[in-house]
């Protein structure tokens, strides 16, 4: 694994220096899901929308690669190799497939993969195995009764639970995971979505604990409000600082985060678009600029 040093100064999401000079490029193999956020719709083919869970097109494992050869290639900026669905990353056997092929033959770039926490104490050795470098984990809530909220069904092992059930088992498995995580030597970020009014008074409390459990970084980031979340108030940029200086007092808070698609390449908040600089790769024409 990545020493955390050389992690967090290349680390364009881990590292406040790095991502003025250092893209990443997401893979979308990911496509199945095995917790229903009440704020998340995954999408294809959306021309306009950029947010999490979107995506042009999946990639086979094949044309994954074949994406990360051509455009580490062209942009040399690119640092990290992030796997952020559109479902989630450990729940899809691809992600682990595809991580362990690109970190044989780019053993220099960064994986990265992104997860909802349920399978990752689970799975933490054949992570490790497959040579991933960084994970982050989205913990919206410390009660059962928030999470309760937030998630509609938890598919574990092929049973789907609901309620007060399938919450408090995402829970303890979301904790169990960032443990498993932090004692395998990972430098971990926690994602946390501020939903006004559903979980707002728990993110402090979310910190705490994640920092007491040895998590590097948290990234607060606004609700979308979508899905059965609809309704939801966004949060304001006033609300969001604040809570990132209430969490601040636990453990660093990433304030960079664009809420990226999960095919997104180049530096973070210019990105460009993958399909489009493949296409002028086949053409042959040359690398103009993915990251200026
Ligand atoms: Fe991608 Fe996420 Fe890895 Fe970064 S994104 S899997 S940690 S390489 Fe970054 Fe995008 Fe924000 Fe995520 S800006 S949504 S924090």
């Amino acid at each position: 694994m990545l020493s955390k040093r050389i992690l967090l100064d290349n680390h364009p999401c881990f590292s406040e220096g790095a991502h003025g000079r250092f893209g990443r490029l997401h893979l979308p193999v990911a496509p199945l899901c095995n917790v229903q956020c009440r704020y998340c719709v995954k999408k294809f083919d959306c021309a306009n929308e950029s947010r999490p869970a979107i995506t042009s097109r999946l990639l086979s494992r094949e044309e994954a690669v074949g994406r990360v050869e051509t455009l580490v290639d062209r942009a040399t900026n690119l640092s990290v190799i992030g796997i952020a669905g559109p479902g989630d990353s450990i729940f899809n056997e691809a992600t682990l497939s595809v991580c362990k092929e690109i970190s044989a033959r780019f053993p220099e770039l960064i994986l990265c993969i992104s997860t909802n926490g349920l399978l990752l104490a689970d799975r933490i050795d054949s992570i490790q195995e497959a040579g991933i470098s960084s994970i982050t984990i989205t913990i919206n809530a410390i009660t059962a009764e928030t999470a309760e909220r937030i998630y509609s069904w938890v598919n574990y092992e092929g049973e789907i639970l609901r309620g007060v059930e399938g919450a408090t088992l995402l829970l303890q498995k979301q904790y169990e995971g960032l443990k498993a995580a932090v004692e395998s030597g990972y430098v971990v970020k926690v994602n946390t979505v501020f939903m006004p009014g559903i979980n707002d008074k728990e993110i402090p409390l979310i910190a705490h604990r994640v920092a007491s459990e040895g998590a590097e970084i948290m990234n607060i980031m606004p609700v979308i409000p979508q899905g059965e979340f609809s309704w939801l108030r966004r949060p304001g940029h006033w609300e969001i600082f604040e809570i990132r200086a209430a969490c601040s007092l636990y453990l660093t808070q990433m304030s960079h985060c664009v809420q990226c698609r999960s095919d997104a390449c180049g530096l973070i908040g210019q990105d460009t678009d993958a399909e489009l600089e493949m296409l002028m790769a086949g053409l042959g024409v040359d690398y103009d600029a993915v990251v200026s």
